[in-house]
């Protein structure tokens, strides 16, 4: 994902601007770039295919030199990875620009200014925009004007940052559906896509809303504008979340940090693929929409926790994209004779990209005629992405904890977005509504999470069992999986998933008052089916705990406890349901006193067959 750094300072940019860009390497990224305004009014410019470290190089050889500069690192969206389309993108040689998102309208605008003259020199979306407003800034002078008349005219979700040679004390920035904050220094100050990217130099942060244009001057400050122009105040804001992705700060283990660290991460991963009311499917790269529109099934193949996001997104993908999925652990894929019907979609789920089973998998794929292999992954650069045709980067940060928790809820937005992204009847009021309600995931998320208390007090009736029992239905038999290999990983309790209906087929023989099972019962149309299950195990003495919707009338009993979970579209319910089963296993893990971020026997990558 692109990486936004700029800087107006009282002293050279170069480091700052180069601090910040490796600040954002975490986030992947195909190419780096950096323009400075020097005290002669030049605009000077340095970018590199690659690696940071190789901007780096380029600059210790040709050093830049200014007060104020933009800088990028850029995840190709229109346009392959090259030097030529890495940012900062420049019009006439006097005006920059770095932009994270992705310009809807920009081949309408490119044919338009192509006709007027204008010559480009990459495949970018980008460069538009920068032809844009150094036309408008020819007409008055006015940067922050330019910037506005031209956000006018685009389409789609951007966060940017500009400058001009002709204004040569000041950067606009402006975002929509991309991150953008305003570093406020002493004498300086600062914008990026992300604050850790400013954190060597401020710990002051101005958070930009929707649609916010900022005017960063020398000696005037910083100036917010709302998307009518109006100026307005936004709260300054003290970053204390420290300085280290990999500390556990206050939380006793890094799993229940991830956990907490859901809502923030999901936002994250929704950072700029979301335009209005739909889903932008050039997110999964450059050749998506073409690829997209052919495909006919699709094969999804995993491991462990991934595969359980793989379960869920198959209910998706037929029920609302009427595509026909298979989902398949790897470890059994790679070694069978696979069929694939004509103009299947491959999609590899893995956290790390480096599974030995899911990578093999997808060699195997490679062979088989597939119309193409998406990857979704949470390590950038990783050999999966770089072997898949089409990538989808899950922003859920390092992952510390062995047993999986963001990252899982992170695929499963992923998922979802896909599944919107699939479906024939793309900007309908359907995917309007699941965009909104996944816009407003964060913050269910963050409700979700205040069940940990009574989860605590719960865990006390699993502590000293040895067994358990999950029972789903529907998208919700996979997050009962999940809950019960969460179990499994970190309290070493025996504890199997089955779907609801399948109970009085076997595994009652097994329910006693020993047994606890846990029920994930949503207000969805299974409830019902699923309630008469639910007096299957009381009727045998068993203890029930059960999760539903606030609001669902089931009244708890001796052997019935009823754990109330904040309510969203059916849709959205596995994914919000996950949390209080994370939270179940991490207390019950605590109370048995094992080694909830490490558990024995388990590796975090696992990178061997
Ligand atoms: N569309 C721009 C920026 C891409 C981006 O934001 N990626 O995460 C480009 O392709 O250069």
């Amino acid at each position: 994902m692109c990486g936004i750094v700029a800087a107006l300072a009282a002293r050279n940019v170069q480091g700052i601007l180069l601090e910040g860009l490796k600040r954002l390497e975490y986030r992947g990224y195909d190419s780096a770039g950096m323009a400075v305004l020097d005290a002669g009014g030049h605009l000077h410019r340095q970018r590199a295919l690659g690696k940071v470290a190789a901007l780096e190089e380029k600059l210790e050889r040709a050093p830049l030199n200014g007060r104020i500069g933009i800088a990028h690192t850029r995840w190709a969206t229109h346009g392959k990875p090259s030097e030529a389309n890495a940012h900062p993108h420049l019009a006439a040689g006097r005006l920059a620009i770095v932009h994270n998102g992705i310009i809807e309208n920009f081949e309408p605008l490119k044919r338009e200014l192509e006709v007027e003259g204008v010559m480009f020199e990459s495949e970018t979306d980008t460069e538009v925009v920068a032809h844009l407003v150094a036309r408008a800034f020819e007409r008055r002078h006015d940067l922050l004007a330019a910037v506005q008349q031209t956000l006018a005219r685009i389409d789609g979700a951007y966060a940017l940052a500009v400058m001009h040679a002709d204004a040569p004390r000041e950067i606009v920035g402006a975002r929509k559906g991309s991150p953008l904050v305003v570093g406020v220094g002493i004498d300086e100050h600062f914008l990026a896509s992300d604050p850790l990217a400013l954190l060597q130099v401020t710990d002051r942060f101005v958070y930009l809303r929707e649609g916010d244009v900022v005017r960063l001057s020398d000696g005037g400050g910083i100036e917010v504008f709302d998307a009518e122009q109006r100026p307005v105040t936004r709260p300054l804001q003290v970053f204390e979340h420290g300085d280290g992705a990999a500390s556990r700060g206050d939380y006793r283990h890094f799993m229940l940090k991830e956990i907490h660290e859901q809502p923030a991460v999901i936002a994250a991963t929704l950072e700029g693929r979301l335009s209005g009311s739909h889903v932008l499917e050039s997110s999964f790269g450059v050749d998506a929409g073409a690829l997209f529109a052919d495909v006919r099934q699709i094969h999804i193949v995993a491991c462990g926790t991934s595969y359980h996001a793989g379960m869920v997104a198959r209910y998706w993908l037929e029920k609302l994209a009427g595509i026909p999925t298979q989902v398949e652990v790897a470890s059994e894929y790679r070694y069978r004779d696979v069929v694939v019907p004509q103009d299947t979609l491959f999609v590899t789920l893995s956290q790390s990209g480096e599974t030995a089973d899911t990578l093999a998998a997808l060699r195997y794929a490679a062979t088989l005629g597939y119309l193409g292999s998406l990857a979704i992954c949470n390590v950038p650069g990783s050999s999966l992405t770089r072997e898949s045709d089409l990538s989808l980067m899950t922003q859920a940060g390092p992952e510390i904890g062995v047993a999986s928790t963001k990252a899982f809820t992170t695929q499963l937005v992923s998922l979802l977005l896909l599944t919107l992204a699939l479906r024939r009847e793309r900007g309908d009021a359907r995917e309007a509504a699941l965009v909104q309600a996944l816009r407003g995931l964060p913050a269910v998320l963050e409700r979700a999470l205040e069940m940990d208390s009574p989860i605590a007090e719960l865990s006390e009736a699993f502590a000293e069992k040895h067994h358990a029992l999950f029972l789903g239905r529907g998208t919700q038999f996979p997050i009962a999986l999940e809950g019960a290999l969460k179990l499994k990983e970190i309290s070493y309790i025996h504890a199997e998933a089955y779907p609801a209906g399948e109970l009085k087929h076997g595994p009652l023989a097994l329910v006693d008052a020993d047994m606890p099972v846990v029920a994930v019962a949503p207000n969805d149309e299974l409830l019902e089916k699923l309630k008469s299950n639910l007096q299957e195990v009381r009727a045998r003495g068993g203890e029930l705990f059960v999760f539903a919707d606030e609001g669902v009338a089931l009244a708890a009993t001796d052997n019935l406890r009823v754990l109330h979970v904040p309510r969203v579209d059916e849709c959205l319910a596995p994914i919000v349901y996950t949390v209080p089963l994370q939270l179940l296993s991490y207390h019950v893990a605590v109370l048995k006193g094992t080694d909830v971020d490490q558990p024995r026997n388990l590796a975090k990558s696992v990178t061997v067959e």
